[in-house]
Parts: C-alpha cells; sequence; structure tokens
C-alpha cells in the first residue's frame, strides 16, 4: 500500500487536494504495478543464467514498457521551466472594478502555482540563454481557476495570433541543422523580424538586460495584453496586469551568461527552489493599469495592440495584493511539467478584450495541451484539478480517473433533477461581457497598429548609459552571428529608425554602413493586396520624453537578501572579523558560503575547522553577486598561489561587483587586475560591514564598467 506524504507545510487548499495525491515509498516494499511484491529487479527470467529471455517475464515487460513511454513531448515553446507553489491575497477589495473573489475578498488565500520559463529553448537547455522569460500563474480561485499567462516583458513581438507559427519557426534552431539551441542570434529569426517591423519593440527589449535576469525572483511580469475588468453592474474598465518583484528588477551581464551557462545552466531553477528550500520566500506585489473604457481612444498607441505598453507615468500601477511562492513542488514532471496553462480561463469579474494576439492564443493553449498530456482529460491530473467543484456532462475519453454517478450525461434533464445544474449571473454564472460589434468581416490590420517605432524609442531612450551600452553589445552579438549582409542591413536600417546613434554604434562593430535606404517587401509582412504605402509606420511619436519606470536603473535597491557571497578561504584564514562580517550579511538574509582551496572543511586562525561549500574547481564568481576575502597570513599565501581564486576576484571586478577585503587579503586584491583602489564604491579595505552591504544591495557598480572592461577575465 502506497501511503500519504505529510512531511510539507501545507497552507492552502490546494496544497491539501494535492496531499490526497501525493504517495511516499518510505519504508514500503517495490511491488509492480498490480501491488505484486517484487524479488528481484535487476534480472530478467531466462532459460537458464545465460540463456534467452524469456516472453513470460511479465516484470521484465511491464518495467521496460513504462520506461520506452516515460516521455512526453516538450512544450512547443517555453519548454524549459520551473515552477513553485504559493499563495495570492489581496489587500484591500477592488469591487468598484472588478466583482472576482480574488479581488473583492481580502479574507482569502487563493492558492497559487507559478512556473517560470524561457521561450525558445528545448527542455535541457541553459536557463541564461538571452531571451523572454514565461511568467505564467494559475489562481486556483473559489470560482474556478484563472490562468494569468504572461512574459516578464510588458509587448509581444507580434500583433496577430496568425504570425506566431512564423515568429517561433524562425527563432527555433534552423530546420536544416537544428541550430542553434536557445539562441536567437542566427540569421532566420533577424531575417523574420526584419522584414516585420511590428516586432521592434519586443525585439529591443530582447536585447536589453530584461533578457538576462539575475533570478526568476527578479523579475517582473506582465499580462501584455489588455484585459477587462468587470464589476457587479457590469460595468467595464480595461486593465494590464503587473507583477512587481519585492527584490527589485536585476540581471546579469551578458558576459556572465555565457560563463553561467557552462557552470551551472540551472542557475535560475537552482537558485528558485534552493531560496524556498531557505525559507527565503519571493514575493511580487500585483499591480493593475486601469483605463476606463470612455478613454479607450485617448492615447497613441491601441490598447488593443501588444506590442504596445501603456507607461506607468501616464497610467500608473495601482498596487492591489501581494503573492508568495512558499512550496517546492513534491515532483518535476507531475506539477512543473504536467502543469497546463490556458489564457481561456478566467471567472467572472474578469474578461478578455479583441486584442487580435489574445483571441488566437484562446485557442492554441488548450489545443496544445491534448498533444503534449495526450488526453483531453488533462484537467483531471492534480496540478491541473480546480480547487472549486468542477461537475458537467463532459465525458469519457482517455485516462478518465473520475467515476461520474447516475443515468444522465446529457443536458437537460429530468431523470437528475435537473443536475449539474445551471447558475444565474448572480449564483455566479458566467456570463461574457456584453461588447457591441457592428463590423464588417475583413482579413486586416487596424490602422492604429501601426505605429512601430514610438515605443521601441521611447523604451531606448529611458534607459540608463549602461543600459544602452548593453543594448549596442547584444545587437553586435546577434547581428554579428547572421551570415546574410542583407539581413544586417535591414535590421540596421530599422534600428536607425529607433536611435540613428544605436545603430552607427553596431553598425561599426559590424564593420559594415547603415543604409539609407533597403528593399523592404513590406506586402510579405502585411499582405499580398494590401496598400503597403498606407501601412508604412508615420512619424515618430514623442507623448513622452522618458518613461524612467522602464530603466532598471529605477528599481529597488534596498536588499541583499538571498544574494550568494562567496567567502574566499584556505587553512588559517582569520575568523575574528569575519565572523561580524558573516554575521551583519545574514542579518540582512544574505546567503555566505565558504569557496576554499579544496572541498571538505577548512580551518581558521583558532585551529577550528569550518565546512566548505564549494571547492574553487567546482565553482566559478560568476554564480555569486558579491566577494569577501578575510585576512590570515597561510591563507592569503595559499589564495595567491592558486590562478583561480585571481582570476574569481578579477572576474568579480570585472562585473562591477562588491568586494570587500581585511588584513592581509589586501595584497591579494592588490595582485589581481583590480584598478584604483580608493576610488570605487563597491571596493572595501578594511571597510564597514555596513557599506559592503549597501554596496550588494546595489547589485553593481556601473561606475567602474569602463575600467572594467578591458580585463582579459
Ligand atoms: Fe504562449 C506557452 C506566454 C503568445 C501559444 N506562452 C506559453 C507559456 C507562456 C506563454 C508563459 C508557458 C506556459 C507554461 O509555463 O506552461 N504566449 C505567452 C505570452 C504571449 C503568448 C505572454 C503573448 C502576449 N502563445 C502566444 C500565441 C500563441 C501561443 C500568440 C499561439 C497562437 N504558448 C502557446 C502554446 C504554449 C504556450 C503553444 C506552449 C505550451 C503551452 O502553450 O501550454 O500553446
Amino acid at each position: 500500500m502506497e501511503s500519504k506524504k505529510t512531511s510539507k507545510k501545507l497552507t492552502t487548499s490546494k496544497d491539501e487536494q494535492l496531499e490526497k495525491f501525493s504517495v511516499d515509498y518510505t519504508g514500503k516494499p517495490l511491488t509492480t504495478r498490480q501491488g505484486l511484491k517484487v524479488n528481484d529487479t535487476n534480472n530478467s527470467l531466462k532459460a537458464g543464467a545465460r540463456g534467452a529471455t524469456l516472453l513470460e517475464d511479465f516484470m521484465l515487460r511491464e518495467k521496460i514498457h513504462n520506461f520506452d513511454h516515460e516521455r512526453i513531448p516538450e512544450r512547443i515553446v517555453h519548454a524549459r521551466g520551473s515552477g513553485a507553489h504559493g499563495y495570492f491575497e489581496l489587500y484591500d477589495s477592488i469591487e468598484e472594478y472588478s466583482k472576482a473573489g480574488i479581488f473583492t475578498d481580502t479574507s482569502r488565500k487563493t492558492p497559487v502555482f507559478v512556473r517560470f520559463s524561457t521561450v525558445a529553448g528545448s527542455k535541457g537547455s541553459t536557463d541564461l540563454a538571452r531571451d523572454v522569460r514565461g511568467f505564467a500563474v494559475k489562481f486556483y480561485t473559489d470560482e474556478g481557476t484563472w490562468d494569468l499567462v504572461g512574459n516578464n516583458m510588458p509587448i509581444f513581438f507580434i500583433q496577430d495570433a496568425m504570425k506566431f507559427p512564423d515568429l517561433i519557426h524562425s527563432v527555433k534552431p534552423e530546420p536544416h541543422q537544428e541550430i542553434p539551441q536557445a539562441a536567437s542570434a542566427h540569421d532566420t529569426f533577424y531575417d523574420f523580424v526584419s522584414l516585420t517591423p511590428e516586432t521592434l519593440h519586443n525585439q529591443i527589449w530582447l536585447m536589453s538586460d530584461r533578457a538576462i535576469p539575475r533570478s526568476f525572483r527578479m523579475m517582473e511580469g506582465f499580462s501584455i495584453h489588455t484585459f477587462r475588468l468587470i464589476n457587479k453592474e457590469g460595468k467595464a474598465h480595461f486593465v494590464k496586469f503587473h507583477w512587481k518583484p519585492k527584490l527589485g528588477v536585476h540581471s546579469v551581464t551578458w558576459d556572465e551568461a555565457v560563463k553561467i551557462s557552462g557552470a551551472d545552466s540551472d542557475f535560475h531553477r537552482r537558485d528558485l527552489w534552493d531560496a524556498i528550500e531557505a525559507g527565503q520566500y519571493p514575493e511580487w506585489e500585483l499591480g493593475l493599469q486601469i483605463v476606463p473604457e470612455e478613454d479607450e481612444h485617448k492615447y497613441d498607441f491601441d490598447l488593443l495592440d501588444p506590442t504596445k505598453l501603456i507607461p506607468e507615468e501616464m497610467v500608473p500601477v495601482k498596487v492591489v495584493g501581494k503573492m508568495v511562492l512558499n512550496r517546492n513542488p513534491e515532483n518535476f514532471f507531475a506539477e512543473t511539467e504536467q502543469v497546463a496553462f490556458m489564457p481561456g480561463s478566467i471567472v467572472p469579474g474578469i474578461d478578455f478584450t479583441n486584442d487580435p494576439l489574445l483571441q488566437g492564443r484562446l485557442f492554441s493553449y488548450r489545443d496544445t495541451q491534448l498533444s503534449r498530456l495526450g488526453s483531453h482529460n488533462f484537467h483531471q491530473i492534480p496540478i491541473n484539478r480546480p480547487v472549486a467543484e468542477a461537475q458537467n456532462n463532459q465525458r469519457d475519453g482517455h485516462m478518465q480517473t473520475e467515476i461520474p454517478k447516475g443515468r444522465t450525461a446529457y443536458f437537460p434533464n429530468s431523470i437528475s433533477g435537473g443536475c449539474p445544474y445551471l447558475s444565474t449571473v448572480a449564483e455566479g454564472g458566467f456570463e461574457s461581457y456584453q461588447e457591441r460589434i457592428d463590423a464588417k468581416k475583413i482579413r486586416a490590420r487596424s490602422e492604429s497598429f501601426n505605429d512601430h517605432f514610438s515605443q521601441p524609442a521611447l523604451f531606448y531612450r529611458s534607459l540608463a548609459d549602461w543600459e544602452k551600452e548593453h543594448v549596442a553589445g547584444a545587437y553586435t552579438f546577434e547581428l554579428g552571428k547572421c551570415e546574410f549582409k542583407h539581413i544586417k542591413e535591414r535590421m540596421l536600417y530599422l534600428i536607425d529608425q529607433i536611435d540613428s546613434d544605436l545603430a552607427k554604434k553596431v553598425a561599426t562593430n559590424l564593420g559594415i554602413e547603415v543604409p539609407s535606404s533597403v528593399d523592404m517587401p513590406l506586402n510579405q509582412a502585411i499582405g499580398a493586396d494590401a496598400n503597403v504605402e498606407e501601412q508604412q509606420p508615420g512619424e515618430k511619436k514623442i507623448y513622452l520624453d522618458e518613461s524612467p519606470k522602464l530603466s532598471q536603473a529605477n528599481t529597488n535597491f534596498n536588499s541583499i537578501a538571498t544574494r550568494q557571497i562567496a567567502v574566499l578561504v584556505a587553512d588559517g584564514f582569520h575568523m575574528g572579523i569575519f565572523k561580524k562580517v558573516k554575521e551583519e550579511l545574514e542579518k540582512e538574509g544574505a546567503m555566505v558560503k565558504l569557496v576554499a582551496a579544496h572541498g571538505g572543511t577548512v580551518k581558521c586562525d583558532k585551529d577550528k575547522d569550518h565546512k566548505v561549500d564549494a571547492a574553487i574547481a567546482t565553482t566559478e564568481s560568476v554564480l555569486f553577486d558579491a566577494v569577501y576575502i578575510p585576512g590570515g597570513k597561510k591563507s592569503i599565501e595559499t589564495l595567491m598561489a592558486q590562478a583561480k581564486f585571481t582570476k574569481f576576484v578579477n572576474e568579480a571586478y570585472k562585473h562591477c561587483k562588491a568586494i570587500a577585503v581585511d588584513g592581509e587579503a589586501e595584497e591579494f586584491l592588490k595582485s589581481t587586475a583590480v584598478m584604483d583602489i580608493s576610488d570605487d564604491d563597491a571596493l572595501f579595505v578594511n571597510g564597514k560591514p555596513e557599506a559592503f552591504i549597501k554596496a550588494i544591495a546595489q547589485h553593481r557598480n556601473w561606475k567602474r564598467r569602463e575600467k572594467a572592461e578591458n580585463i582579459p577575465a
């Protein structure tokens, strides 16, 4: 018999539901799938010890049969992902906007399951690819499941779902050789992008640091689409949803991303898991940008156009609640792999708009689960079960695991007393928003979707200098990987429309000129009979000089919680000051890790053993946020004798991280490539822990970047 598992703290109704399906084999005998006890699972049944294997061997057949079918198709996009359980709490009712229980009942703790992902790579690809990150939240509400399936960037590449297969085919590995994996830096992607100017806004975000987050816990999330909130009176407001991470929005540099991919390609997955195991639960606040229906046409862009954001300076984000992730899945496949998100899952009080990208998504997600999970009964898989009661007359099919009682499976019926019965709107029955529609059936794009340059330009203008440099570097890398000159030129032509300096910089790096005109067969991107002249992007509009909220330079820099601090030590390290530094760092929630010349334990100057977290041979500085080196003559001599410690410090310096040293470690620091110890806000020799902590919270000292850039690490 399988026993129930009770080791984890169950905090929500979904946790309790899942617990009923959890099994724990501790202390149990091995059996076949039929419950038969097994006495040998190492040898097949044979005619003699060396003889042929017998067909009779049902145990062999069962074991191999199961193995043969273990894999399911990975997601066509967002295949690589990591999930966690948690809950959502509302601060104050917003019943004036929405009647949804989740937005009116402050006493609720609504269970959530969240899956973060990259988009292009396969299931086993690196976490640190330059890519958009998926941010999908399943709310198990009392009125049914609501899936908010967003990304970490507030806009999307295309305006119509019809183009999604083309977009994805262009970014996925090229079909003839299946190269490159988890990378947009190749010809087919830029061929498509450069022929499809609507992609430029998301494209420039992809070139920014948002595409290489420090952690899933340090990313924003966005619904992208404008949705509707509906109140009890049936009045609607447009809404865009935002997730704001408590830890701020932070990224790694491209050089780190490349190196992390080798040092720990599970970096983001591990980071999420470890933070939750350590009780450092990641938190986001949910914010709403609300626009009255009357203001639908007030803006210089169309609210239904998913390639446009509403600058927060124009419509502020109203924070309404918070989400906490407090439990890791018990089993990756059962939960994170089998979870099925569908933007079509909504609840009364929330409704769709006519955003043509959203409309197409409403079909795609349900459809894809069938090929991924194999049966339309995928909603019965424990992670996909609603917490709200679910009953209807949809029946049978592969893997039906429920036993519906009774004689009827149709509606209306009298035999079952009309059950399951209908609910009035007042009782919670869902009613679609009664939007007036009076239009011709037409296969076309609205002219109000035409402006493809104003918002990428606003984004670029709003970035700090160091962020702009990163964008130029990213374009250089990505276009540098393209083979076709005409594709690079078409991209440069389009970048030039966004910002001429940026285009010039990238062109110089590529060793080509920014062209003044290019062959742009726009009716490929619009429609064979489209009037291309009319569809040309018009003048760039400046409806805001800058949107500071778009820059990571203006995020939270108030915490070092969960930051990984490497302490470089060898036998004889000085325990005195280190103890104080460690206490101070840990008090602020940082994770202090001893990186030593060898594994096992290392002795301090008090002759005490300290557990080593990582031997230098097994780790890299790119996996840490800051470095501390305590003094101790013998320890420092050992560190200085091993080149990898010097490389560790050089790289931390190159990546503009905080470094603090005490005592004899100053000598070590001077022997590295670190420059101008006195003139750096994030370098400390015999300094105060408080100053070190402040510098770590700043994430990076970008002022150092010019000096650090040329360090050959
Ligand atoms: Fe999508 C998965 C986000 C447009 C079709 N999408 C998927 C996931 C995320 C997004 C986060 C992973 C969910 C998970 O963790 O299981 N997708 C977006 C966003 C979009 C978007 C924010 C635009 C605003 N997607 C989009 C379009 C289509 C799809 C236009 C198709 C017409 N997306 C899919 C899919 C996936 C998917 C093929 C793959 C696996 C799955 O659905 O469950 O159906």
